[in-house]
């Protein structure tokens, strides 16, 4: 296993290389060209210019005797363009088009020696949180998710809710691009079934997939989060048989997870250690996190699909980390994990000058690693 960290870049991230050099454990810089909307192609030059940064050294870390190096083996995400999703032309661009442009970053990425890309297929938008500062009782805050409150909001509000609560910072997959084509985007959707989003997703699937065998690169969906469907859009990549499907949807081993299990584990019914254990020939990278519901689980009481994300200790909140640990260990697991968002902790939480990015402040997540990797050290005993 490949212990990672997500990592925004320089002059768009409140912690640096150097930070996530001194955390214990921490081979993999989790990377992306943040500034690329879905459906570019991402040149060569800047691809290597990120790899370059990422694995080697500065001039003054050298100096200073530092030598503790990183692999760019990871890169989170290149999106999907709604064309691709759709299977039909939306914003200037058709389908075959975009799978072109996707096709050649799979090939450029995969000669600058990464060997994951992770994406997802959620229609018109990823993530999707209704606090991004929720208080926690230790002090500290974190994001959250009220189910109530998204019952009864409209996707417009929903979209100027985020862009006024992240600091100014672009939130991944929430990129402005997209959110200015909102209604066009939300439009096209209107009576497209889960079945249409399965048929394109496995035309995707067959005509990228070769590229990746050829050159080496696994690709990785991230579940939907959270895993279920909302305003009406379809969502197929959220329940344990969705995740199944997407796999046989085309056989190659190259057709994998990024198995983010607060995600998966937002619908409470659902087991994360069993779908660890059940997929995991396929998981090429996952993201293990906690995230505590508000009350337990009864069908027509909607605070109890309500969470708020918490500490990576099992005993924290409602997800078995110590068990999807487990379960990685003894299987001799050798992908790429990482932990997910953190809470905002000390002076993230008390300097304005230092708010992070929403879920990927420094403390939590370096806590998180130290956690992970001593279960997975205990294992090995
Ligand atoms: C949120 C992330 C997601 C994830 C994408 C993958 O913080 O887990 O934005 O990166 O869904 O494409």
């Amino acid at each position: 296993m490949k212990m990672g960290f997500r990592w925004y870049g320089r002059d768009n991230d409140t912690v640096s290389l150097d930070d996530i050099r001194q955390i214990p454990g921490v081979e993999t810089i989790v990377w992306a060209l943040h500034h690329k909307q879905a459906g570019e192609v991402w040149e060569q030059q800047e691809i290597d210019k990120a790899v370059t940064e990422i694995t080697g050294l500065s001039t003054s870390d050298k100096r200073k005797g530092v030598t503790k190096t990183f692999n760019a083996e990871v890169v989170e995400s290149v999106n999907i363009h709604e064309s691709i999703k759709l299977g039909k032309a939306i914003l200037g661009l058709d389908p075959d088009m975009a799978i072109a442009n996707y096709k050649l970053c799979i090939k450029r990425l995969g000669k600058a020696g990464v060997k994951v890309i992770t994406y997802n297929f959620m229609p018109v938008f990823d993530w999707l949180r209704t606090d991004f500062f929720h208080p926690l009782p230790d002090g500290s805050t974190a994001l959250y998710y009220n189910h109530a409150e998204v019952l009864e909001m409209s996707p417009d509000k929903l979209i100027s809710d985020m862009e006024n609560n992240s600091q100014g910072m672009t939130l991944p997959g929430w990129e402005p691009a997209r959110l200015a084509s909102f209604r066009e985007i939300n439009q096209a959707y209107q009576g497209v079934s889960h079945d249409d989003m399965y048929k394109n997703y496995k035309y995707f699937l067959d005509e990228v997939i070769p590229t990746c065998e050829k050159y080496d690169v696994k690709l990785a969906v991230h579940p939907d989060d959270p895993a279920f469907d909302l305003f009406g859009w379809p969502r197929v990549v959220s329940q344990s048989a969705d995740l199944a499907k997407v796999l046989s949807l085309n056989n190659s081993y190259y057709n994998g997870l990024c198995l983010c299990l607060g995600s998966f584990s937002s619908d409470p019914k659902h087991d994360a250690v069993a779908a660890v254990k059940t997929f995991m020939e396929r998981i090429h990278f996952s993201h293990v996190r906690n995230i505590k519901f508000d009350a337990p689980f009864d069908e027509n009481n909607p605070n109890s699909r309500s969470f708020s994300e918490v500490g990576h200790r099992a005993s924290e909140g409602n997800v078995d980390t110590v068990g999807i640990m487990k379960a990685y260990a003894q299987a001799n697991y050798e992908g790429y994990i990482r932990p997910d968002h953190g809470r905002h902790l000390w002076d993230e939480n008390t300097d304005p000058a230092k708010k992070p990015r929403p879920g990927y402040g420094l403390y939590d997540r370096a806590l998180g690693i130290q956690y992970l990797l001593g279960i997975w050290d205990a294992c090995q005993k």
